[in-house]
């Protein structure tokens, strides 16, 4: 666990700028010898809706389910595990198709496009928006070149739901990948499981889980957001009471940070062989490098989420003395809450103000 204080964010840019300076702070403990990005001028990019702001899945009719192509061989020489026929799912099962592919992605107007992948060929993927009681059947479909000419990561997909709850087969684990030209089918339930509240009211995301080569598919922009909601979390502001009434719609933003790194040129760079998880010094929001975000006088919900890939942990908590929680909440846990009432039996949400000094910071991608 690792925590961002606030003058972590000034030094890292979020707040000022200077964001090349947590290239300096963290690659000096591995001796990384990478020269410096091209510089960027902060806050020129503003977050809008298709830039930054990715869309909202929609549905599509429903299709018939397929067994998947078995014909995959994994980079390993084994065979992925793959649901073996056509399955039945419950009637109100919510249908959907998503495109992996290539996509020409500004970081900032002041490097040249970059040609990343995009799920739907959105960076981040569209959010994907699921709610407790309606399961979900997502086709996914690979349609990456097959011979890339980046280099970073390969054409090989897994999806992973982090932190959702379903079957092994729809898990999206390392192995079970699919190639360029085929799909596959991951079905999510949508319910708590064994009375854990994982799937609910929570901020799920989904990434590629490909082996190998996850740190660098995630770099290269396979990630997007995938909340839950549920009775008390509805997503309608307006259903306070009995709901909480959280900020909905256009004012529930969720914000990946994650770092790049790029060459003189402009161009991404990865080292594959910092398995530690690599660091670039650009700050990115959303896919976007030091963006801005108009807002309006009032209130909002961000889901901050750390698809970054390295993980840091020891040396860089400078000041042991910072107020931080014994334990902050892992991606996806529902957050910390009062409890309301005195009969112990009314779970509802709180709402109260908090102050945080300390944002927690934990890897994501290799998840
Ligand atoms: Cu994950």
């Amino acid at each position: 666990m690792y925590y961002l204080s606030r003058r972590d964010l000034l030094r890292w840019g979020i707040a000022s700028g200077g964001a090349a300076a947590l290239a300096g702070a963290l690659r000096n403990s591995r001796g990384d010898s990478l020269p410096s990005s091209p510089p960027t001028t902060p806050f020129v990019l503003e977050l809008l809706p298709g830039r930054g702001i990715p869309p909202v899945k929609q549905t599509v009719a429903p299709f018939p389910t397929l067994r998947d192509t078995g014909d995959t061989v994994n980079p390993d020489g084994t065979k992925p595990f793959h649901v073996s026929g056509p399955r039945t799912v419950p009637k109100n099962t919510a249908f959907y198709k998503i495109h992996t592919r290539e996509v020409a992605h500004t970081f900032h107007p002041q490097l040249p496009p970059n040609q990343l992948w995009g799920y739907d060929g959105s960076i981040p993927g569209p959010t994907i928006v699921s709610r407790s009681g309606t399961p979900q059947l997502v086709r996914f479909f690979n349609d990456l070149p097959q011979n890339d000419p980046v280099g970073i990561g390969e054409p090989i997909n897994a999806i992973h739901r982090h932190g959702g709850f379903q079957a092994p087969e729809d898990d999206g684990y390392p192995l079970d990948t699919f190639s360029s030209g085929q799909s596959r089918d991951y079905f999510y339930p949508n319910r708590p499981d064994e009375g854990l509240q994982q799937n609910e009211h929570s901020t799920l995301w989904y990434h590629d889980h490909s082996i190998d080569v996850t740190g660098p598919n995630v770099y290269r922009g396979l990630a997007g957001f995938y909340p839950n909601f549920n009775s008390l979390d509805t997503g309608n502001e307006s259903d306070y009471p009995p709901a909480l009434g959280l900020p909905s719609g256009e004012f529930d933003i969720g914000l990946v940070l994650q770092d790049r790194q790029f060459d003189k040129n402009g161009f991404l760079i990865f080292d594959s062989f910092d398995h530690n998880g690599f660091i670039g010094d650009k700050f990115l929001v959303n896919g976007l490098i030091q963006p801005y975000l108009q807002v309006a006088r009032r209130k909002y919900r961000f889901r901050v989420l750390n698809g970054s890939n390295p993980e840091q942990r020891a040396g860089l908590r400078r000041d042991r003395h910072r107020l931080a929680p014994a334990r902050a909440p892992r991606l996806g846990e529902a957050l910390p809450h009062r409890t309301g009432g005195t009969g112990g039996g009314d779970r509802r949400l709180q709402p109260y103000l908090a102050q945080r000094r300390d944002l927690p910071r934990e890897p994501a991608a290799t998840n």
